[in-house]
Formats: C-alpha cells, structure tokens, sequence
C-alpha cells in the first residue's frame, strides 16, 4: 500500500489554518526557528525490521492484522511511516529474520520509497533451524571454539548482507553472560568475547563501524559479558577506531543516569549512536517518550551540545534507531508515535540557549540552570516539528491521517488478519 501525495495534500489542508495559528505563535517566541526547522527536516530516524509487527512476552503474542510476513511488507511499512512523517527514511535490518532475495529488487523498492539502509544488526542470541551448534551457552564468549567460529562466520555473512544493500555499520547486540554464579570465568569469557569480536572487525570495510550495544540483564541473571557502557567501551577501545558504543536506553539498571553517559561517550568519540525506546521498570521496550520524556529530552540536550562541541553533522555522524516492542497497540501507530517524541526532544534541545546556560554553570546559578532547561522543556514546540513535516510533504497530524484512510484496515485486506511478522 502507498500513501498518495494527494490526499496528504488534502489532510493537511484541513489542518492547515490551525497549524498555521500555532506555529505564527511560536515563531514569534523562538528567534531561531527556522535554523531549528531546517535541522528537525534533515533528520531521520532508522525504523527496525523486527518492530513492524506485534511483539510478544514470554507469556504471549497478541498479533493484530495485516502484519507485514515478508521483507518487502516491511519495507512497505516503513515507506508508510515516511510518507506519513518524512522522519522515518531509513531501515535497520534483523539476519537472519530479514535476510534479502535479491538485493537489486529490494534496493529499488528502498530507493521508489525514499529510505536507506542502516545498521544491519546480528543474532546470536537465538538457534536457527539451519545451525549446527547451540547458543545456549553463549556465542562470542563460548568456551567452544566452533561455537565461536559458527558465530563469527553469521556476523560476517551479515556484514557481506549489508554490504551489498547499502549499510555503512554492524550492530552486535550479545545476550552472552551466565545465569548462576560460578557458571562462567569472567575474565576468559571477556578474552574470547574480544578475541571473536576482532575476527569481526577484521572483515569490515573500511568505511563501516561496529556497533557494540550493552545491556545490564536478560536474559542472563547473573552476568552479562557486554553489562555495561564500561564494558562495551572496553571492547570498542581495544578493537579499533570504526568500533563504538551504542547506547540502548532500556539496557540500564534502574535510575542510571544515562544523559552523563551519553555525555561521556560523545566527549571521547566512541559514541556510535541509539537504540530508543522507554521503560518504566527494565527493558520494557515502551515506546519513545512514553513514560520519561524529560530524560529524553536531557539525554537530546547533552547530545546537541556535544555534537556540536565536536563539530559532528546530526543528521548523519552518528546512528538513530528505535528499538522497540508493542505488544498491545498497532505498531505503525506506536512507531509514529516513537518518532514524534524523539523529533520533540531534539526539537527541544535545539531550542536550549547554550551561551546562557554555559553562564549559569560557571555561576554556579544552579536554580537559573534548572529554569532554563524546564522552560525549554515546558514549552509547546509541537507546530514547529509539524512545520517540517509539512515543508517535506508530510502529514501534519500523522495519526489522524491513519485513522481517517483506515490504513491498518486496508493492510489487513492486503495481508490478511492472521498474518505474523519475524521479529520480536
Ligand atoms: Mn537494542
């Protein structure tokens, strides 16, 4: 199904002469709008393969219609979501869930839809049919050499993958670790961990990255050979200059301050980018903004400063990915809502002013800092982030459009109602 310019058009002629009200308003009050605008249009946000359809816990799957079965589906999701936003040009494949028939076919239905390929992300956290040995042990980390060698081999296959569509980095996500203590030799599962890790890097172009993602648990209890922001930067600074670190925001322990985390990163150039989502108690994979929206918007302000402190374009030096689950909403209505909350928090972050904040730190004006950026934060730039859309050709309320044209409606009488997406 394809979104037609027209009756966006139409959409937003409806909206128009309230959208047109609000932003008059706010424009008036924000000197730098339209620097501000043109940075929100140049601004995408990668949507991920395995997210286009209802997730399940561990105790169900509650799928919806219409779900995308196939890649090219999926792809077609993601050109709704873009049409719909103009912030969604990108995706973030899963191998072997989403491996491509033929790369010229699917480049050309990217290209016709306007999105490109972003980091191809690995999977060893789970047996495929095909696979000789099991990653129940472990795969990176595993005191079997083959087993190591096995998953060596499916993170190159992966990159040859996104070699041939496009994608400039490999996301490696492990769930290596051990559940009981005295299960597993930390330091020898570190030293294989880096050791297979090499073998990796050794295979990247030299124009690609390597993304090493953490997570505090789960589902391993006990350890986690890549537990943390320390760990993953371990790796990344033993392995290389194309190896960074990628910061999943539900991959914390509780209460971690993850803006001061960001903020380091970014300062020593081995941030390589987001996994968003929100949690309220774990990785909960929730959507963007859903519960936090101030911590996203304090981790979009460190991000703004030290992008900007290092002369980094925003748009492109590093990578933005939602990595999510939603297991009670229709995903396309969950991703659009993921994207808005992530433009918002950048919106906002644009808007913080740099040079008066700076002075109240060196004043140690704690509570003229705080105000700064709360009325940031409190105020209602919404007409600005649907301004870009609307200069792109976007809709101006993209929920609303999808309601109003019953797009899931039309998916389902495409796909069918018991269709099931690979994915999470
Ligand atoms: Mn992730």
């Amino acid at each position: 199904m394809k979104i037609k310019s027209s009756t966006i058009d139409q959409h937003n002629e409806k909206h128009y002469v309230a959208h047109k009200r609000k932003f008059d308003f706010i424009s008036s009050e924000i000197p730098q709008v339209e620097t501000i605008i043109q940075k929100l249009m140049a601004f995408n946000v990668a949507i991920p393969s395995w997210a286009l359809g209802t997730g399940g816990t561990r105790f169900a799957r509650f799928s919806g219609g219409g779900e995308p079965g196939t890649l090219e589906e999926k792809m077609d999701d993601v050109g709704i979501l873009h049409a719909l936003n103009k912030s969604s040009g990108a995706i973030s494949l899963h191998i072997p869930w989403d491996i491509p028939k033929d790369y010229n076919a699917i480049k050309q239905q990217a290209s016709s839809l306007g999105i490109r390929f972003d980091a191809v992300n690995s999977n060893t956290f789970q047996d495929q049919p095909s696979q000789n040995l099991s990653y129940k042990f472990g795969s990176l980390q595993n005191v079997d050499k083959n087993i190591r060698k096995q998953a060596i081999d499916h993170n190159i296959e992966v990159i040859k993958h996104g070699i041939e569509l496009g994608s400039k980095a490999l996301t490696v996500w492990l769930s290596d670790g051990s559940c009981f203590p005295g299960q597993l030799n930390f330091r020898k599962a570190f030293q294989n961990t880096l050791e297979s890790l090499q073998e990796i890097y050794a295979e990247l172009p030299d124009d690609w990255k390597i993304f090493i993602e953490y997570k505090a648990y789960e589902p391993n209890f006990y350890s986690m050979t890549v537990g943390d922001w320390g760990q993953s930067l371990l790796y990344a600074n033993k392995l290389g200059e194309k190896a960074y670190t990628l910061v999943d925001l539900g991959h914390h322990l509780p209460n971690a301050n993850i803006e001061q985390i960001v903020a380091l990163l970014l300062m020593e150039g081995k941030l390589a980018g987001f996994h968003f989502n929100d949690s309220k108690y774990g990785d909960d994979d929730l959507t963007v903004g859903s519960i936090k929206p101030y911590q996203l918007f304090l981790i979009f302000n460190e991000l703004v400063d030290g992008m900007d402190a290092r002369g980094l374009n925003h748009a492109s030096d590093l990578g933005w990915m939602i990595d999510a689950s939603h297991n009670v909403k229709d995903p396309l209505e969950d991703l659009l809502q993921s994207v808005e909350a992530i433009m918002l928090a950048y919106a906002h972050a644009l808007m913080v002013d740099r040079k008066k904040l700076n002075e109240a730190q060196v004043a140690n004006d704690v509570a003229m800092a705080q105000e700064i950026l709360q009325n940031t934060f409190r105020t209602d730039i919404r007409a600005i982030v649907a301004e870009a859309r609307l200069r792109l050709g976007g809709a101006l309320d993209p929920i609303g459009y999808y309601r109003e044209n019953n797009i899931r409606l039309g998916l389902i009488k495409e796909r069918g109602s018991k269709t099931i997406a690979t994915g999470l």
